[in-house]
């Protein structure tokens, strides 16, 4: 069955679906509201959960340190100079903490269903909104339907060239097939989006990949405060929780306080850190976690990187750099290197991508706080301009609010309001 039928299906009672376009209205005015809040969100959750003993090392993970003269350089390696004072920390399996967040965990798993809806909830809703406030004023197919329609679709994310295409070939559909009532440009329009979406991911893989012997290595990239160092911290807990041998590797030296948020998600996760003081070569520290990793029988090396601006020539060649060192120790890591985009973020993350993609060999993107947008579009842009698969979508700021992508769940769950069921 295609993707537009299963949507359809997906809604066959007319009665829930008049509940649901309701519910899009009244929460639509919500949603936006609570968006603009969101994006100002700040970034200590982990400060937040600090116990006594960590209050004096407590850290302000939101203070950005601007100092950007760090040099880079390209020289070896001083792996085991005087500044590279290597420090590990070994954090327990059987500690009280991992048993109390073991117990939550289970909890959890109850209505983990539930908490995915609920995730998603305010894209779907937002959307639908979008797209039904387009359709109220509806009067007839002409040029300014178009040009609301182009509007509509670049506002809710989908992004620029996807907005024209789905127009121009509206423009083409609606003719041939007559269409004049609103449900039929609605659902005409629906199944534009997702003809194209199905089309352009033909190739995609959304799954991520590990080494078939000795460990898998992620390295983690993407602008500040995008949710690179909370998605490690949630997929350190995934993979302890399977029993897996998890490391950590503190490659975030430049950003004050970000070694210590890693080390401090290490102790909640109950997984080994690997890191040096700061402003230590990032990549030294890569080394000897890569190293460790190997002789040690790690299962999994997550590598945690600088929040880096695109335009930071030095910043970025420190990346390659990073990525070098990794392939050089295991010569098919890294097994993914996985970008970090902020949902809430819209087109800018799309922007950041772009040039992300052209430094570093991006695997996959993770979406983070896709729990704090409205405009679900952004995942059909994401595939539709950037070619690249989302493997991972973060939807809140607890350990358990990471999900595997799964683009058809995503898109039923997206447009299932807005098309004509099916009889
Ligand atoms: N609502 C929500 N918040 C998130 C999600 N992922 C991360 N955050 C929050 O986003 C903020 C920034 O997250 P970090 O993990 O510190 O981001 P980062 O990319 O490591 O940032 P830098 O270290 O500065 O480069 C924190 O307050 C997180 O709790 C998510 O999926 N949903
Ligand atoms: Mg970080």
């Amino acid at each position: 069955m295609g993707l537009f039928d299963r949507i359809r299906k997906a809604f066959s009672s007319q009665d829930d679906e008049e509940k649901i376009k309701q519910e899009t209205v009244d929460n639509d005015e919500k949603s936006m509201k609570s968006e603009e809040n969101s994006s100002d969100s700040d970034s200590n959750v982990v400060s937040e959960e600090k116990t006594s003993e960590d209050v004096d090392q407590s850290v302000d993970s939101q203070e950005k340190n601007s100092d950007e003269s760090e040099e880079d350089n390209d020289e070896i390696l001083d792996l085991n100079g005087d500044n590279s004072e290597f420090v590990e920390e070994e954090n327990s399996n059987d500690s009280s903490e991992q048993n109390d967040s073991l117990k939550v965990e289970e909890e959890v798993s109850s209505d983990e269903e539930e908490r995915y809806d609920k995730g998603l909830e305010k894209s779907r809703k937002g959307f639908g909104a979008m797209i039904n406030s387009l359709l109220a004023n509806f009067r007839h197919v002409d040029e300014d339907f178009f040009e609301e329609l182009e509007e509509t679709l670049i506002e809710a994310d989908v992004g620029f060239e996807t907005a024209m295409k789905i127009s121009d070939e509206l423009r083409q559909e609606v003719k041939l097939r007559n269409a004049k009532k609103k449900n039929e440009i609605s659902d005409a329009i629906i199944e534009k989006l997702v003809e194209i979406y199905e089309n352009e991911g033909k190739e995609e893989d959304n799954n991520l990949h590990f080494s078939s012997e000795g460990p898998t290595v992620f390295l983690f990239v993407g602008v500040n405060g995008v949710g690179k160092t909370t998605t490690i911290g949630k997929l350190a807990h995934r993979y302890k929780m399977e029993g897996k041998k998890v490391m950590l590797a503190a490659a975030d030296t430049f950003r004050a306080g970000a070694i210590e948020q890693l080390a401090e998600w290490g102790r909640r996760v109950g997984v080994t850190v690997v890191k040096k003081v700061e402003k230590s070569d990032p990549a030294a520290v890569v080394f000897d976690a890569v190293k460790k990793a190997k002789e040690e029988d790690y299962d999994i090396l997550l590598v945690d990187t600088a929040g880096r601006l695109q335009n930071k020539v030095n910043l970025m060649k420190e990346l390659e750099k990073i990525a070098r060192v990794i392939t050089r120790e295991i010569p098919d890591a890294p097994h993914e290197v996985l970008l970090a985009l902020d949902a809430t973020t819209g087109q800018n993350a799309l922007t950041q991508a772009k040039q992300f993609k052209d430094v570093t060999n991006v695997t996959g993107i993770v979406l983070t706080k896709l729990d704090g947008t409205a405009k679900g579009g952004i995942v059909l842009a994401i595939r539709n301009e950037l070619h690249l698969p989302v493997k991972l979508v973060g939807l809140g700021e607890k350990m358990d609010d990471l999900r595997d992508f799964s683009p058809e769940e995503y898109v039923v769950g997206l447009f299932k309001g807005l098309v004509t069921p099916s009889k």
